[in-house]
Order: C-alpha cells, then sequence, then structure tokens
C-alpha cells in the first residue's frame, strides 16, 4: 500500500548536512540543455530521479538541494516508513510541493522502493540513486546521457572506473569479486562494482524490472540479470563515491549474501530453460 504525501507532527529541527561532489552539482546546464532537445511538445518530462530513503535525516535535505531540478526533471522519493525525522527535512526544501513522495506503510526493502518508484515515473531515462550522502548528483549526466544517446539501455555506476573517497572494507570487496567471477563465468557479464545502487535505464525496461522477485538490496543483482537475459546491453560508467558521515548502513550482510546466491542460482536455471527453448524454438513460452 502506498499513500503519497502524508503529512507529519513530529517539529524537531537540526542541521542537515551538505554532501561533497567532485564537480559543481549547481552546475548542470549542460544537462539542462542536452535534456531540452529531448523533450517533444507533448511531454516536458523527460528524467525520472528516484531517490530510496529509509531513515536518512542528516542527508535527505542537502541531497534534494543539491539535485538538478527543471521542467524536463522528476524527483520521486519511495519513503519505507522512515521513523526518524526525515520526512520533516524534505519539507523543508525549498519547492516542496514539486516532488512525487511515495510512502510505504510498511517498510518492504530497498528493491520494492525501486519498483514503486518506477510505478510514478513518466520519463524516458530513469536513474536511482541513494538518499546516505555516498551518491553525488554532480554524475547524473554521465549515468544517462549513453540512454539517451542509444549507446546502452541500463547504466552502473562504478566507483573503480571513477572513485571512492573511503575505506572499503575488505569483506565488500571480495564479495563484489566473487559476485563479479559469477556473472562472467555464468552470464557473459563483466561489471566490477555490481552492488552499485546508482544507475540508470530506459523507460522500456520497467515492465521486466517491476517484476523483480528480490525485493531488498539483491534486487541490484537482479535487475544486472533480467537485463542481461533479455539482450538488454548494459554499461559501467565511472562515478565517484563517497563515505557514509551519516546515519547507518541497513545492509545485513548474512541476508544479503544468500539473496545474492539464491537469485545467481535461479537465473542460472532460468537462462538454462532459455537456451533449451531458443533450441527448440519455442521460445514464445518463455515467460519473464
Ligand atoms: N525505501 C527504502 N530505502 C532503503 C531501504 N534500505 C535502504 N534504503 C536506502 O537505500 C540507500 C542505500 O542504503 P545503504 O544501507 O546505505 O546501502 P549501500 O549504500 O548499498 O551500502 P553501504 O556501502 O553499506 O552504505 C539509502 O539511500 C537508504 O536510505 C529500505 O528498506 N527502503
Ligand atoms: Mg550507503
Amino acid at each position: 500500500m502506498k499513500l503519497l504525501n502524508r503529512e507529519n507532527s513530529n517539529k524537531t529541527t537540526f542541521n542537515s548536512v551538505r554532501i561533497r561532489s567532485s564537480k559543481n552539482a549547481s552546475d548542470f546546464q549542460e544537462m539542462y540543455m542536452y535534456l531540452k532537445e529531448h523533450q517533444n511538445i507533448r511531454k516536458s518530462v523527460v528524467l525520472s530521479i528516484i531517490l530510496p530513503l529509509y531513515n536518512e535525516e542528516k542527508t535527505i535535505r542537502s541531497i534534494l538541494e543539491d539535485l538538478p531540478r527543471n521542467k524536463s526533471i522528476e524527483i520521486i522519493i519511495i519513503d519505507d516508513h522512515s521513523s526518524d525525522n526525515s520526512l520533516n527535512e524534505i519539507r523543508k526544501v525549498d519547492g516542496y510541493g514539486q516532488f512525487k513522495i511515495i510512502h510505504h506503510l510498511a517498510n518492504s526493502g530497498y528493491g520494492n522502493a525501486i519498483i514503486t518508484g518506477m510505478q510514478y515515473a513518466t520519463g524516458d531515462v530513469i536513474v536511482s540513486m541513494d538518499t546516505d550522502g555516498q551518491h553525488s548528483p554532480a554524475d547524473i549526466f554521465d549515468l544517462i546521457k549513453p540512454i539517451f544517446d542509444g549507446e546502452a539501455d541500463n547504466t552502473i555506476g562504478s566507483r573503480y572506473l571513477g572513485s571512492y573517497h573511503y575505506h572499503l572494507p575488505i569483506a565488500t570487496r571480495l564479495g563484489e569479486v566473487l559476485i563479479e567471477k559469477f556473472l562472467h563465468f555464468f552470464f557473459g557479464i563483466k561489471i566490477m562494482n555490481n552492488q552499485n545502487g546508482f544507475r540508470a535505464f530506459d523507460k522500456k525496461l520497467i515492465p521486466l524490472f517491476s517484476k523483480a522477485k528480490f525485493k531488498g538490496y539483491a534486487f541490484c543483482t537482479e535487475q544486472i540479470l533480467r537485463a542481461k537475459l533479455s539482450e538488454h546491453r548494459i554499461l559501467e560508467c565511472p562515478i565517484n563515491l563517497y563515505n557514509r558521515e551519516y546515519g547507518y548502513s541497513k545492509i545485513i550482510l548474512r541476508k544479503l549474501t544468500l539473496n545474492i546466491f539464491a537469485c545467481l542460482l535461479i537465473y542460472f536455471l532460468k537462462k538454462f530453460h532459455l537456451n533449451l527453448l531458443k533450441k527448440r524454438k519455442t521460445i514464445k513460452g518463455f515467460l519473464w
């Protein structure tokens, strides 16, 4: 169940923090010009920015203030039943009424938030971005441009092709390398920063991604597999990643590891089934 623009009477105030970025985040002129070329008479919104939000009271305000904002862009916030002051912080942002804010009535996970966001997206290209201050709005253009230019259907932000400004735990890196090897060996995909949530995709992929089965963080892996198995072009693009300095990571490593490997196994079997149907030329029977 979702509600739009829930009101909250909690009036606690405190200073939110401003996130850093490699470029000046307010300098979006090049992107605005570029998006204008993709507008047409019938449709002004061409880019949808989806922001999954769960208890990010210290960072959400500065992110919203630093995001590109004009007629060609819509910003969709999916609040997953935050229990902190996040919603009050959003209300303090100039032009609050311009945001699409969707509230889940219970916490239902990162992936589910992205799926909800897709249902409300009207842009030609959709970008998802974290609200914990690790991603910079200045990198949005680099992720969406290959899609508008027709060079890719789905882009994945990569700190290894770009930069990261914090100490990366060895377990995170090892886990990512392992998933990278699995994706490469069993599916022929090479993506180093495969768990990164800063990514963009063409609106034609919405029906494909909406049917994802993994509603938590394993959604990131499932998204890659669904795009690849349905023969869409995936491109890893450089982005800059920053330290999470406020709040806490919602990842439960053991649960995530289990879900990712369950996801890899399910899609390996799907791929096997798909190949079988291709051989028998009965591909029509394959259901996504
Ligand atoms: N809507 C929604 N958003 C969530 C949920 N869990 C996390 N998020 C958001 O997803 C983004 C990423 O969450 P993090 O817990 O920082 O995960 P991460 O950045 O992949 O991992 P770390 O490197 O450990 O920080 C943040 O913007 C969170 O607010 C959830 O259950 N629902
Ligand atoms: Mg994070």
